[in-house]
């Protein structure tokens, strides 16, 4: 069998996505795969056209883990966000492939069920207490058994993973900032005034708030998202102790592994990290060290199923459990891989989802199904996933950056 054409889609049914599809001399047999970067959609996009794809025509689409390794070393550049999101599309088309030709979902090739769902979870997120208070209440309702809380932070401009906050900054920073980007596109939407202090006092008393209604038994956690220094990082971690929470995400900046040392050495609160990496090798010393809890790689940005399920293998004997990542900008397709590479491995942890529009559902058809606070990869061999080329034409890409995220002197922080 060989591969005779790989194709790229950029569209963006409510927001961007890039998918590639590779097909074979085998009538009607193909696989898709998701490769979305937010923020770098065209990169990803040049790098599989322009030079992943002429490598590919001619090759054995079932040697999977050979094509792994000619492009992930044979580029001589390895490693990186583009490069390693390019290679995870191809890897998950080529695991489409290889299950539609033995009539197998993907779960099934990579050693059958160790379970029978994923244990999903969800993000709740509000200005005030109370609106985190109301929002985590309607996922519990809606069978969440784990829910990820984020409040505004007192006198910032917008904060992460309260809905339209950045936009709201950005009216008011971003145009202080020049109002769009060389081609007239969107400027990068501002968090601004946005400080470590402020932030420190409220996350406890927010916890303070839900648990207090809430009780125990639902699992709550929060996701930092890269903002503190490590001392910072110790300090909430410890002062969340009383609040039990499932995990506490990326406490610290990816650069800072050593760090994690310190926030270990001051607090019992579980920790979870793992989105900005970009290979196994990235992950290494917070799992041989147990410096972390739970392993957060996004599958779509560390090249893919068969870099995804080393890193649980690397991870089991050291008691480190997955909890890949899976928020809304990446595709449904890296979303099934999620889940059938979570119902195939001994140390899963927890599934991150998100409620796909109409729109996104219909380009890319075949999302998991999630019931009663689980996830269940589909049983069609492959994926499950496919895109839907006619509705992908319909949506053509719409420039889009990432938020940025300003202190109150006006500096860069981490968003
Ligand atoms: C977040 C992501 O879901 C999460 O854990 O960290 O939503 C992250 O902000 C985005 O993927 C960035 O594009
Ligand atoms: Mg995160």
């Amino acid at each position: 069998m060989k591969i005779t054409k790989v194709r790229v889609f950029v569209t963006c049914p409510t927001r961007n996505y890039v998918a590639v599809k590779i097909e074979t001399d085998e009538p009607g047999l193909y696989g898709v795969g998701d490769a979305t970067l937010n923020g770098r959609e065209l990169a990803v996009a040049s790098a599989l056209q322009d030079h992943i794809a002429p490598l590919l025509i001619g090759r054995d689409p079932d040697r999977i883990e050979d094509i792994w390794q000619y492009l992930f070393r044979g580029s001589y550049w390895r490693g990186g966000p583009i490069q390693m999101t390019a290679l995870a599309g191809i890897d998950l088309a080529l695991w489409d492939i290889k299950g539609k030709r033995a009539g197998l979902p993907v779960y099934s090739l990579l050693g059958g069920r160790t379970r029978d769902g994923a244990l999903a979870y969800s993000h709740a997120g509000g200005g005030e207490f109370s609106e985190v208070h109301e929002s985590a209440c309607a996922l519990r309702e809606r069978g969440f058994k784990v829910i990820r809380v984020q409040c505004a932070v007192p006198h910032a401009i917008g904060t992460y993973g309260v809905g339209g906050a950045a936009e709201a900054a950005s009216a008011t920073w971003g145009a202080g900032l020049g109002g769009s980007v060389g081609d007239g596109g969107p400027m990068p939407s501002v968090e601004a005034n946005w400080e470590p202090a402020n932030y420190l006092r409220v996350i406890p008393k927010m916890f303070d708030y839900l648990r207090q209604r809430m009780g125990d038994e639902i699992e709550l956690f929060h996701d930092v998202h890269e903002r503190l220094s490590p001392i910072q990082a110790a300090r909430l971690a410890k002062e969340l102790e009383p609040y039990r929470l499932f995990f506490l995400e990326d406490p610290l900046r990816p650069e800072h592994k050593e760090s994690f040392r310190l926030v270990r050495h001051h607090s019992t609160t579980p920790i979870a990290m793992g989105e900005l990496f970009h290979n196994k090798y990235e992950c290494l010393p917070l799992i041989t060290e147990q410096l972390i809890d739970y392993i957060r790689c996004d599958i779509g940005h560390i090249g893919g199923i068969t870099e995804a399920r080393k890193i649980a293998a690397i991870a089991e004997p050291y008691q480190v459990l997955t909890a890949w990542h899976g928020p809304g900008d990446v595709g449904p397709a890296t979303h099934a891989a999620n889940v059938h590479v979570d119902c195939a491995i001994p140390n899963f942890g927890v599934q991150e989802m998100v409620q796909f529009s109409e729109a996104v559902h219909e380009v890319f058809p075949g999302a998991p199904e999630f019931r009663d606070g689980y996830l269940f990869p589909s049983e069609k061999p492959g994926l499950g996933t496919d895109i839907n080329e006619a509705a992908a034409a319909k949506y053509p890409y719409q420039r889009s950056y990432l938020p940025t995220v300003r202190r109150a002197d006006g500096s860069v922080h981490d968003w």
